[in-house]
This record gives C-alpha cells, structure tokens and sequence, in this order.
C-alpha cells in the first residue's frame, strides 16, 4: 500500500524560505497547514456577492496561530544553546511557549494579566509546566517587564519583538496563496501587538518578490474598541475587551504594522465588544467554526465593511480565525441559551424537549 507522505511542520515544509540549516534540530509540534474554510451560509445571509474563507489558525496544535511562530523562535532558541525561554502573554502566547519548551526539554516562564486570561490558555500553560508568574498589571506592563529582564537572568523572548516569530508565521500567507492560486483581495485579521498582520504582508511580499504569484491583498486590520491604539493613533493606556486575547494597549510591531497598512492600501478599524460577540455566535451557529472572541474581530470587521461598501461586491476575502474557541468557555457559555435543565430520564420526557424545540 502506497504512503502518504506525512506532513512534519511548517519548517519542514518552507525550509528554503527560513532562517535554518540542514544540520539544525527542528523543534515541532506540526504546525501550520490549516484549513481554509470556505463559507456557505454567511454570506448569503449578508445578502452579499462576496466570496468569504476563513482560514482557521485555531486548529494549530496548541490552538492558536502563535505555534506558527513559536516552532520557529523555540528552535532557534535551542540552537542558540539557550535552556530558558520567557514572554508576556494574553494567554496564546503563553500556551505555545510552554508547549514549544516542553517538546525541547527546557524551562519556559510565562508572565500573565492577572485573570485576565481565558481559563483554557491558563490551563495549557500549567499543564506543560511552565512557571506562571500572574502579575498584578496588564499585558502591556508584563511585555516591559519581560524586556526588561533579559539583562538580569539567562532567558530567550519568545514575544513576536523576536524576529523568528514573524518569519514562522509568514508561512500563513504562503499556505492562503497556495490554496488560492492568487492573494485574496481583502485579508482581515485581528490587530493586538500588530506581529501577525505584518507578518502575513511579509509572506505575501515574499512569494511576490521571488515570482510565485503576482497578487497582493489589501491588508485590513481589526481591534477591539477598548483596546485599539492603532484608531486612537496613539498607546492606550487601560485597554479593555472581552476578546482578553488583544487586550493590548502597546502594539510592539507599531511602525511595521503602520507600514503595512500604507503600502497594502489598507486601513484599521474597531468594533465593540457586542460585534464580536454576535460575530463568534454567528460563525458557530451557521457555519459550525468555533474560534475565540479576539478571532471574531476580524469577521465581525469585515461584515461592517462589507454592508457599508468599503469592501465591494465581487471580492474574494480571507478573515484569518486566530485562535480556538474552546479556549475560552466562560465567555462562550455566558452568551448561549442554557441546556435544558432537569429533564426527567424517562422517554416521554425526552421526546417532548425534542417535540418542543424541533
Ligand atoms: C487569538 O498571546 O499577544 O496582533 O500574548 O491570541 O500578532 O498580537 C495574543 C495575540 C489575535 C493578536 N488573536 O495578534 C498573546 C498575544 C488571538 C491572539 C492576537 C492574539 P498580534
């Protein structure tokens, strides 16, 4: 019986396209080669002529995109000969690290928002064994903190301010061109410390500049109302947010992402708390994706544009889903109609809650 060839990562996959050597030992966890997932009901519910995928990052093995990032800066790191790795974390972040750490055999030390991270991020980086350091301040304060440190004590940054990170993560942008044949028009992405949209206009750049394709999108970046300093055009100090994930006020990748936006010919934009809710509940019920609260800005952001024309009729659009819903069941719960509570365990009762609710 043939073999199918395995797929083994995404450096394993983009070698050629990454800053490893032949002899370099690959720190993985197979990574990337996620599904873009084409929507069926949204957009004739939008009464839109547009075609929309999503590219569904939450299906990573820690279940977010970060691993695209962390398999690359964990084994740089470990080839550097560092034994600790450290960085400030919404949480995603943190449960990468600490999973990349594991797999290499070192010590990773994840500073967190005091409960203000999604319990299940919480949960992966206590389970493989990170030292959780909960600090009594904001993501923003931790990420200072985490700079700050790195004269005082032997540990790597696995925040995206590691360039490693952003070269793991362009590989999102080659897999989109891969399956497309072409750049989507519009790619939607949600906007926190602002690496992941810079990295994915580098990839498209990338596959441009050597004569893959000849597309590039339009780079559109969405931020929660509370927490979006790249709207304000300035740092914002207390960010708030239910989508915890981009609960940031200090975008680390500030000029790269303004960057992006201008030679992309995109733009930011905001939406409440309310529209990214509605947003997340409405990818689940109709399409059955069920990605996190931060991941639904970049849906909820489109379907603004969309009705309102800045993104026209006719255009092929990719919403990247960055992270996993199950992360996050308190807020998932909190905006479901509850179970059906008390039901007798007898046949009668259960063929009337089916008769009732069918
Ligand atoms: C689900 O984990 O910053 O704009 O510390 O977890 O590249 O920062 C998470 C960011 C979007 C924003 N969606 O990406 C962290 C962290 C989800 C995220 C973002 C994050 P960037």
């Amino acid at each position: 019986m043939p073999f199918r060839s395995r797929y083994t990562g995404l450096i394993d996959t983009y070698r050629d396209r990454l800053p490893v050597h032949d002899d370099t030992r690959i720190i993985s966890l197979g990574e990337g080669n996620t599904p873009l997932i084409r929507l069926n009901n949204i957009p004739g519910f939008l009464e839109a002529e547009i075609d929309i995928y999503v590219k569904f990052e939450g299906l990573n093995p820690t279940g977010s995109f970060k691993d695209r990032g962390m398999t690359m800066a964990v084994t740089k790191a470990v080839e550097e000969g560092s034994e600790a790795i450290i960085c400030a974390s919404t949480g995603n972040t943190s449960a990468s690290a600490a999973a990349y750490a594991a797999r290499a055999g070192i010590k990773a030390f994840v500073l967190i928002p005091d409960g203000k991270i999604a319990l299940g991020k919480l949960a992966q980086a206590m389970m493989h064994g990170a030292t959780v350091i909960q600090i009594k301040g904001n993501f923003d304060v931790g990420m200072q903190l985490v700079k700050d440190i790195t004269g005082h004590a032997p540990v790597t940054i696995v925040n995206s301010i590691n360039p490693y990170r952003l070269q793991g993560q362009k590989t999102a942008a080659f897999e989109i061109l891969e399956e497309l044949g072409c750049a989507p028009d519009y790619h939607c992405i949600p906007v926190g410390n602002a690496g992941n949209i810079t990295a994915h206009w580098m990839g498209y750049k990338e596959y441009n500049e050597h004569g893959i394709v000849n597309s590039l999108p339009v780079m559109v970046g969405y931020q929660a109302s509370g927490s979006a300093p790249f709207m304000r055009g300035a740092m914002v100090d207390a960010p708030e947010t239910v989508a915890t994930a981009i609960r940031i006020g200090h975008p680390q990748s500030w000029d790269k992402a303004w960057a992006t936006q201008k030679e992309s010919k995109g733009w930011f934009d905001e939406c409440s708390d309310q529209e990214i809710l509605a947003a997340q509940k409405m990818l689940a019920d109709r399409e059955g994706v069920f990605c996190e609260p931060a991941s639904a800005a970049s849906l909820a952001g489109m379907i603004k544009d969309v009705k309102s024309g800045k993104i026209p009729a006719g255009s092929k659009i990719v919403c990247t889903l960055t992270g996993n819903g199950i992360k996050d069941p308190d807020t998932a719960i909190k905006q479901c109609r509850a179970p059906l509570q008390s039901v007798e365990a007898t046949l009668d009762a259960v063929k009337r809650a089916i008769l009732d609710n069918i």
